[in-house]
């Protein structure tokens, strides 16, 4: 089983040197005609390797799940129900030619995939870019998992929309050096995609003064660019003791999550149960929003879902902070490790909001003194900069830690990322790219990038 919690991930210098490496590499002096073709074979030379990396992490994950599944069915006694019938195998193979078929065309061999059951990852475009993200991170083909891979996928998709309206836009812009025009185009495109005007600014004025000093090629141009939105990424996580955000081993860590209603808060707490129980973490779900009757339903549903237990308040009109304290003293008495506490999003108004948080803030410090408190904003991908407007509120409310970005599937507007980190200042710790109990991964800036930039 993976555990996302002590995965390894190329943050900050590691990956930003990496990413000033690739850069330095892609720098050629001015084209002469001979230079260009041998800038040409290097290319394709390295599009070759990451193909080929991209096959061996490939061949090893289903020789993984050959092994998993040979291992699984010598202890079962029924083999019958793991052999698919001719029909099913047949129609399975159908699937994956079709679905191999572009590869074809851009000259990735279709024959190298051994033939599998069920095969879950696909070896597509997605699964050579994920390939190219891990292997620019310093890993090997051998220790790369299928989750993994399945998660970036996930990521690049959900990106999708911001990286179309931003990436072409930029590339054609950029490619022109950064003249006034360009500058003011940027600017619009950035704004667009819901950057937001702190962090806009920023990055015009970083790149303006780059391609002053130097001349770049529009590649090399969005590859700086690349390193620019990292650093703002990053730049809360540098006010930090611990910049890591996995749950301390043997102590009690209380993560409050809250936000307006609809953010995505009850579904957060059981993906996160979920990602916790599997990195074996045991945890508890409080369920303090006790101000819609649903509510209690709806979190003990994930927490079903995350087989983990969840500590609630039956009788009407109870108050979160009683909820809160009986969790900590199950929490207590368990030995559990994490805490996960949803509250209400909607509250009459904001002077109730934070009485009720500030209320439940004096119960944890007092019953728990010892514990390690986040607390978490849930914000939706999806209300841009109407999202950060409400932030402001709950950071007035609620000594925030950090963020949980939710919703990102199905929104342009990812650029909000940077706008929270550029005015908020609070690094965003989870990231949300769709309804399921797996769509919800520890946020890597590097990887984010990746995924919202190409080129
Ligand atoms: N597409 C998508 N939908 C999401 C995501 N996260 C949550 N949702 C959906 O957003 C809706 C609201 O989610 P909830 O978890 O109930 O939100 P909440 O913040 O707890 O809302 P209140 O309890 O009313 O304050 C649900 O339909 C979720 O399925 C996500 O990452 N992607
Ligand atoms: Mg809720």
């Amino acid at each position: 089983m993976f555990n996302w919690f002590r995965r390894q991930m190329g943050i900050n210098e590691e990956a930003s040197s990496q990413r000033s490496s690739q850069q330095e590499k892609t720098k050629q002096p001015e084209a002469k005609p001979i230079e260009s073709e041998e800038t040409e074979a290097k290319d394709l030379q390295q599009k070759q390797e990451e193909l080929n990396w991209a096959k061996t992490a490939y061949q090893n994950i289903q020789e993984q799940k050959t092994a998993e599944e040979t291992k699984a069915r010598s202890e079962v006694q029924t083999p019958e129900k793991t052999i698919p019938t001719p029909s099913s195998r047949e129609s399975l193979s159908e699937d994956k030619s079709e679905s191999l078929e572009p590869l074809k065309e851009s000259g990735i061999s279709t024959s190298t995939p051994p033939e599998k059951e069920t095969p879950e990852v696909q070896f597509d475009e997605d699964f050579v870019w994920s390939s190219k993200v891990l292997a620019s991170q310093g890993r090997t083909p051998e220790d790369v998992s299928e989750e993994e891979i399945s998660w970036l996928k996930r990521l690049r998709q959900g990106l999708g929309k911001t990286r179309k309206g931003l990436v072409n836009q930029l590339r054609t812009t950029i490619g022109h050096g950064l003249d006034e025009e360009a500058a003011s185009d940027i600017e619009a495109i950035l704004l667009q995609a819901d950057v937001g005007i702190e962090a806009t600014e920023y990055i015009i004025d970083t790149l303006g003064n780059k391609l002053r000093d130097e001349s770049l090629s529009s590649q090399q141009a969005i590859a700086y660019l690349k390193t620019i939105i990292q650093q703002i990424l990053d730049e809360p996580l540098k006010a930090l003791e611990n910049p890591g955000f996995a749950p301390e081993k043997d102590n009690l860590n209380i993560w409050l999550l809250t936000g307006v209603n609809g953010a995505g808060k009850t579904t957060t707490i059981g993906k996160l149960a979920n990602l916790a129980q599997k990195a074996g973490y045991s945890c508890i779900i409080a369920a303090a929003d006790t101000f819609r009757a649903a509510a209690v339903e709806q979190v003990k549903t994930w927490g079903q879902r995350a087989k983990t237990e969840v500590i609630a308040n039956p009788g009407k009109n109870t108050d979160p902070a009683a909820v809160v304290f009986d969790a900590i003293a199950a929490a207590q008495a368990r030995h559990a490790e994490l805490l996960l506490v949803d509250t209400a999003g909607r509250l009459q108004n904001k002077k109730n909001l934070m009485e009720e948080l500030a209320k439940i803030r004096r119960i944890i410090d007092r019953k728990a003194p010892n514990a390690k408190v986040e607390s978490l904003l849930v914000l939706d991908a999806t209300m841009g900069q109407n999202g950060l407007r409400q932030a402001e509120v709950f950071s007035e409310a609620a000594k925030l830690s950090g963020v949980v970005l939710t919703k990102l599937d199905g929104s342009a507007k990812g650029g909000v990322a940077l706008a929270i980190a550029r005015q908020l200042n609070l690094p965003i710790r989870f990231i949300g790219a769709g309804e399921g109990i797996e769509d919800l991964r520890p946020f890597s800036s590097y990887e984010f990038v990746e995924a919202l930039i190409e080129g």
